[in-house]
């Protein structure tokens, strides 16, 4: 399928995804969040692609949401479109794993964006924000919400309320990305990541993926007995017979998600 706003390929079991929107630093338009919506259930019903990495430019992963094409439009319009909630759905319901890759600018739905993957790299150039307050309004996919249990309380409120920005180093200190990475390393390093999750079971990986996202919804002791009852029902597959057998055997596990 051919993409305006996104340039997307697959290469060795790996979809990668690129914001694509150069004059707008990749402000997430209608057309944009249509587009990566149809790219993320392509690659979660594509065989072929075990791992997604979704990234933007060198200067902005993502600015936020389009501020041009937000700034006419009325209460009626946005409540009756549920603008963006469709988008952050598509996101969240990608079964494979989704890797942010963030350099430069990850500001207001593009922060909270970065922030509905699984995981976030960034680059030493990263500057993540909530910055909608300036702007008369607040965030609307995730920022007042994902940012606070990343962060913790102050600092989201802090970032929330004045807008500020937070460099990759705060970024990393503060448990909002996974690893810092130079900017120039940043994609080759994302991809061989997912490389690395590619070479697992897809089961244990999806398994462990909802695991931990269920993290955020439930209580400790529920999460714990969730956690143990599915970690239970991977012995029905083959590759915990395989995995543990190569162990044994000295040998690499061959996965055959069955
Ligand atoms: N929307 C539209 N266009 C944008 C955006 C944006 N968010 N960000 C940048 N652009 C455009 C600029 O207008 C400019 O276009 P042009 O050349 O036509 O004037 C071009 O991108 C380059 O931008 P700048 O010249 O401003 O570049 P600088 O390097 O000087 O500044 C900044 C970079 C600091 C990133 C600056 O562009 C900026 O502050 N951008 C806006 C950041 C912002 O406020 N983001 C939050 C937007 S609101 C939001 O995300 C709400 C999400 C929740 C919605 C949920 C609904 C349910």
């Amino acid at each position: 399928m051919a993409y305006e706003t996104l340039i997307v390929e697959t290469t060795d079991h790996i979809g990668l995804i690129r914001l694509n929107r150069p004059d707008a630093l990749n402000a997430l338009n209608s057309q944009l969040l249509g587009e990566l919506g149809k790219a993320l259930a392509a690659m979660d019903a594509d065989d072929d692609v075990r791992c997604i990495v979704l990234t933007g430019s060198e200067k902005a992963f993502a600015a936020g949401a389009d501020i041009k094409e937000m700034s006419e439009k009325t209460f009626a319009e946005v409540f009756k479109d549920d603008m963006f909630g469709p988008a952050g759905q598509s996101v969240i319901r990608t079964r494979k794993p989704i890797i942010a890759a963030v350099s430069g600018y990850a500001l207001g739905g593009g922060c909270e964006l970065a922030m509905m993957c699984d995981f976030i790299l960034c680059s030493d150039t990263a500057k993540f924000g909530q910055p909608e307050i300036n702007l008369g309004v607040m965030p609307g996919l995730g920022g007042s919400q994902r940012l606070t249990r990343f962060v913790g309380k102050s600092k989201s409120m802090e970032m929330n309320l004045t807008g500020r920005f937070m460099d990759a180093e705060e970024a990393e200190r503060s448990g909002l990305v996974s690893r810092v990475i130079p900017a120039k390393d940043l994609v080759d390093e994302a991809i061989k990541t997912a490389k690395k999750i590619s070479e697992k079971s897809m089961i244990a990986v999806m398994a462990t993926k909802e695991a931990v996202n269920r993290s955020y919804e439930m209580t400790l002791s529920e999460g714990l007995l969730y956690e143990r009852r599915v970690f239970h029902s991977l012995f029905a597959t083959d590759d915990q017979s395989e995995g543990m057998a190569a162990f044994i055997e000295k040998r690499s596990p061959q996965f055959r998600d069955t």
